[in-house]
């Protein structure tokens, strides 16, 4: 990955910080509360795998309409995930950010519970 700041020339980046540290280009006789510091390093945001846990009793049907419903999966790849889980015990719905990848599993879990079935939804770091 090409560092964003390696993208600026290193004249302009001395100019801009003064060295004093807080990146705000005013020697430390800036105000209270000017919030410009950047990240030295910029991370992308961590990816969170959604898996799905097989049990006895959760109706295929019911699986294959969640994974439409909140992993946007047409009827062949829901069908072909939940066949997956079924005979290997978990399988991965989906990557996402964090915070998208924990509202689908409360969804998910929400939805089995509202319905009564026991399926059970986690996250695990990808
Ligand atoms: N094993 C379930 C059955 O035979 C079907 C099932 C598949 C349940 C996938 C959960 O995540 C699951 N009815």
């Amino acid at each position: 990955m090409v560092h964003p700041a390696s993208l600026i020339p290193f004249a302009v980046r001395a100019a801009a910080d003064e060295g004093d540290g807080d990146n705000d280009g005013a020697g430390g006789q800036n105000q209270v509360g000017v919030a410009t510091k950047t990240r030295a390093k910029p991370k992308k945001p961590s990816q969170f795998k959604v898996l799905m846990l097989n049990d006895d009793y959760t109706p295929m049907e019911f699986v294959v309409l969640v994974l439409k419903r909140f992993f946007n999966m047409d009827l062949e790849q829901a069908t072909r995930v939940m066949l997956h889980v079924h005979q290997k015990g978990v399988g991965v719905c989906g990557i996402f950010p964090y915070e998208i990848a924990e509202t689908k599993v409360n969804q998910v879990m929400d939805f089995a519970k509202q319905n009564q079935h026991p399926l059970q939804c986690t996250l695990e770091k990808a």
